[in-house]
């Protein structure tokens, strides 16, 4: 009898840990870097891989000041990965280069490397 009661609670703790939350491990921070590029467009595809992603509670591009700022989970991402979701929309950040690929399927409007004609600021 005594051995039965003992495999019930065994069985039953990982259950229990499952269902309950530690939210106190997260650690969000907010980070500000530049990210070069010119229009709305530039904005949109700079900000798009974290809209609504998992760890992220804000993140903005300014058109005019090229600054990049993202309040986001330390435990679910880190700064060189946001850095790297980014060159990967064809926007290179002090760090982190886009290949020539992911650059060159970029509109016209959005060249924003040396010998850009539309690139004025
Ligand atoms: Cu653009």
């Amino acid at each position: 009898m005594g051995i039965v009661i003992a495999l019930m609670v065994v069985a039953l703790v990982p259950q229990w840990a499952q269902e309950t939350p530690t939210p106190q491990s997260s650690v969000m921070v907010t980070r500000t870097f530049t990210v070069y590029g010119n229009c709305n467009t530039c904005k949109k595809n700079i900000e798009r891989p974290f809209k609504s992603m998992e760890g992220v509670e804000s993140a903005r591009w300014d058109k005019k000041t090229k600054q990049f700022t993202i309040t986001f989970d330390t435990t679910k991402l880190t700064e060189r990965r946001i850095k790297e979701l980014i060159a990967e929309q064809g926007y290179d950040t002090d760090d982190v280069k886009a290949s020539d690929e992911a650059y060159n399927r970029l509109p016209k409007c959005c060249r924003y490397r040396e010998g850009n004609p539309h690139n004025h600021h």
